[in-house]
């Protein structure tokens, strides 16, 4: 595997103005989508099927399996909806790349949509990032103007209506289907699966919804062809993608490598630890999976190799903590958030994680009770593949594994506060 850098997404995010029109094109910006316009749409989906890329949202599912369920035939229009709700805790990987390059994922929406036949596409960003949310409708403004968007596209007779939507500041709106209530003007909340939205999404109708990263992802396959892309990466997980790496780490921020590459490597390159600190634990993609310690850093960081080690690769946002980090104090933390941010529509997650939230509130405080870890664990149990939507599954995941590996915090939580065991001013996180 590699200890190196694969910048191709990234590539220009150094580069002052790279969101302009004019300097995305000076580095062969809108290049992939003349030569995706002179192929056939089912083509263009062959070539990111061949390509092998996964989704980059959480789950990895075959983007070009997706959009091969959109039915042939269907009289209702199709419609390609960007899932930028990006709000998973650690997740910094799609908001960079909107800042840096809106370009990259306007062209791949451009593309995307070709590619499936939709003539209306849907950018739903999330509700505060007010920025980014300026910046992507100034890209789009852009591309409109200069014919690569609207109608007749570059002469071709293809048209497509590109609509930025802003949301208002729900995680549960990053769960597709609740991303499409909202986006109906309803409040966010998930629907029942199957249909998925391929065959009944937006309005009913077929849709494709795919992560940020997922469709950025789309103009770089197209321009270097579908063996450039596999050729990178793991068998099972192709091409190169976007870590985050957040928490005690000396140099943290978005590290472009392929898939495959582990954790050791990624620190090498991002500094190391902070303060020449010891790595306690770990996230492999954001709050919602099991946490992983310093046994894992060899693991190779794909689909395959973290599932192996009993986690989820999810939108590779490793966070991590060193030895000065109480994890009593950051599971709490997390839970709380997956609590206040729980839809309420199923039972499990809305009532499951108020009484997570409070187990973790007293244990945090040196107030545990006799089998408060033996009812956190079977809450836990309780909750997941019980609820409505994996938002639950996610909120149980890092309590379950925390106790796994750090069983003898817990049973501390019952006698001391987990401010004395781990001060608030040794450790600047948690
Ligand atoms: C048609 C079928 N389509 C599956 C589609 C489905 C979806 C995609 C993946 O959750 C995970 C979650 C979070 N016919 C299909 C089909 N599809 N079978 O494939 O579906 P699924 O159900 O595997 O996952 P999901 O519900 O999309 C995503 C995890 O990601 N996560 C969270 C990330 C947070 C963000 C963010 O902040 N932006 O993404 C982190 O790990 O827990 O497990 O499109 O329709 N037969």
């Amino acid at each position: 595997m590699t200890d190196t850098l694969t910048p191709v997404l990234t590539a220009n995010w150094g580069d002052d103005r790279a969101w302009k029109l004019s300097n995305y094109e000076r580095t062969g910006g809108y290049k992939a989508l003349r030569t995706a316009l002179a192929m056939q749409p089912d083509e263009v989906v062959s070539l990111v099927k061949d390509s092998g890329l996964r989704g980059r949202g959480g789950a990895g599912f075959p983007t070009g399996m997706k959009w091969s369920f959109i039915p042939k035939n269907n009289p209702n229009p199709t419609y390609l909806v960007v899932n930028a709700d990006e709000s998973e805790p650690g997740t910094c990987k799609d908001i960079p790349l909107m800042m840096a390059s809106p370009h990259t994922l306007v062209e791949g929406v451009i593309i995307s949509a070709y590619a499936i036949k939709a003539k209306y596409a849907f950018i739903y960003v999330r509700g505060e990032v007010l920025h980014v949310i300026r910046r992507v409708q100034q890209a789009v403004r852009e591309a409109y103007s200069a014919g690569y968007a609207g109608r007749n596209i570059l002469g071709t007779g293809v048209d497509l209506e590109i609509v930025v939507h802003a949301g208002a500041g729900a995680y549960i709106c990053g769960e597709e289907t609740a991303l499409l209530d909202s986006l109906e003007g309803r409040r966010g909340q998930p629907r029942l699966r199957p249909p998925f939205p391929a065959v009944a999404g937006l309005y009913a109708s077929p849709t494709v919804i795919n992560n940020v990263e997922s469709i950025a992802s789309v103009p770089c396959i197209v321009a270097n062809g579908d063996t450039w892309f596999s050729s990178m990466g793991t068998e099972k997980s192709k091409g190169m993608t976007i870590y985050s790496l957040s928490g005690h780490v000396a140099n943290p921020g978005q590290f472009e490598a392929p898939m495959g590459i582990t954790l050791r490597q990624l620190l090498d390159l991002a500094g190391g630890m902070r303060n020449g600190g010891q790595l306690k634990f770990w996230t492999p993609g954001g709050s919602s999976t099991p946490i992983l310690t310093d046994e894992h850093l060899d693991i190779p960081l794909d689909y395959e190799g973290v599932a192996a080690a009993k986690s989820m690769l999810g939108t590779k946002a490793l966070q991590c903590f060193d030895q000065t980090t109480s994890v009593v104090r950051a599971v709490k933390r997390w839970t709380e958030f997956y609590k206040h941010e729980s839809c309420g529509k199923c039972t499990p997650c809305r009532e499951g994680t108020w009484w997570l939230v409070q187990i973790l509130t007293r244990m945090e405080a040196g107030q545990g009770q006799e089998g408060d870890i033996e009812k956190l664990l079977d809450l836990c149990d309780n909750i997941l593949g019980r609820s409505f939507c994996a938002l639950a599954d996610g909120a149980v995941s890092p309590i379950a594994s925390a106790i796994q590996y750090f069983r003898e915090e817990f049973e501390a939580a019952m006698h001391t506060p987990a401010w004395e065991l781990f001060p608030y001013e040794k450790s600047s996180l948690f």
